[in-house]
């Protein structure tokens, strides 16, 4: 018999899950999170840890109900333009269709974003032949907006290779900026009608602070590192990412899709483990963040597990400040 899953406890505990991304469709929660490989080879700061092969679709009734695993709905030996490594994926529903977005290496080595399809939430999903052209970098993310108009959010620093792509093409040498420089935003793009490609060139989100100015590079309890994340709540776009090397889920807010977002404070403090990478998702009338941790491997970084807590707002829009282990 399943049991039901409490906030902070590992979804699933038959294998490891990172990166969730959480969605409610046909009215239950479906959660599309990467699968971590269980092995004990040594880590690097390319993420060389990071092995993924295929994805797994979750989903709760409620949040009183156990969660299921619908086992495996896509394999990287079935993407023919994809290499390896299936990192942090996410998905959409238009035009009658689910869409999974996802990242991995190409035969180049190089990150790119894939998208497959399914007239199933809970998959299997069918790749296209090729990534999306003009794609780079990993952690993409999806916003349909009300007026149906979609939006992918993406890239990542260090092996996500975000600073490879300063000039526009792919360079094996691109660094971060220096520390007194602007920070390197996240990346949008509009998505055509058919959800497959690109209508637009690329462009980087700028996040700045309460006075206008640019979060600089060497700010890293603000600046953008990975693992971008859009939801709407009373008009606003709250744009919710990871900093990287100080661990922090930090958001910022704007009237527009493309920003610029204002940076406003952490949602989520440091878990156990390296990375950190959430989605926040209503359902009912409750706003809740997925993340994940590593506390069912006792803090090894590839071994991680996906969580929910409830997320809550104040009265002027801000979000309270989340500590996982209190
Ligand atoms: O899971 C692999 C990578 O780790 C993701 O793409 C990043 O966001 C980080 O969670």
């Amino acid at each position: 018999m399943k049991k039901n899953v409490k906030p902070n406890e590992p979804l699933v505990n038959h294998i490891y899950t990172a990166d969730p991304s959480a969605h409610v469709f046909e009215g239950k929660i479906y959660i599309y999170p990467s699968h971590d490989l269980d092995h004990d080879e040594p880590s690097n700061d390319n993420g060389d840890q990071y092995k993924m092969e295929d994805y797994h679709v979750l989903s709760m009734d409620d949040f009183n109900s156990p969660c299921v695993d619908h086992g495996e709905v896509l394999h990287v030996r079935d993407i023919p333009w994809a290499k390896k490594q299936l990192w942090a994926p996410d998905a959409a529903y238009k035009n009658n269709t689910y869409y999974l977005f996802f990242p991995a290496r190409d035969h180049d080595y190089i990150f790119r974003l894939g998208v497959a399809t399914s007239s199933n939430p809970a998959g299997p999903f069918t790749p296209q032949e090729d990534y999306i052209p003009g794609s780079f970098s990993i952690d993409p993310a999806v916003l349909v907006d009300d007026d149906q108009k979609a939006y992918v959010y993406f890239g990542g620093l260090w092996g996500g290779q975000l600073e490879k792509w300063q000039t526009g093409t792919f360079n094996p040498d691109g660094k971060e900026p220096a520390a007194s420089e602007p920070a390197l935003g996240p990346i949008v793009a509009e998505l055509s009608e058919d959800m497959l490609t690109f209508t637009e060139t690329p462009q980087e989100i700028s996040i700045v602070d309460e006075d206008g100015n640019p979060i600089l590079a060497g700010d890293e309890e603000r600046r953008y590192f990975e693992g971008p994340w859009v939801h709407k709540y009373n008009d606003y776009y709250y744009l919710s990412y990871s900093t990287g090397t100080t661990h922090l889920i930090a958001y910022a807010m704007s009237k527009n899709p493309k920003g610029p977002f204002v940076y406003k404070g952490t949602i989520l403090k440091p878990v156990i483990g390296w990375t950190t990478h959430h989605s926040i998702v209503q359902f009912e009338d409750k706003w809740y963040l997925f993340y994940h941790d590593c506390s069912m491997s006792d803090g090894v970084n590839h071994k991680r597990s996906v969580k929910y807590t409830e997320l809550k707002y104040n009265e002027d829009g801000t979000i309270q400040t989340i500590d996982p282990y209190k």
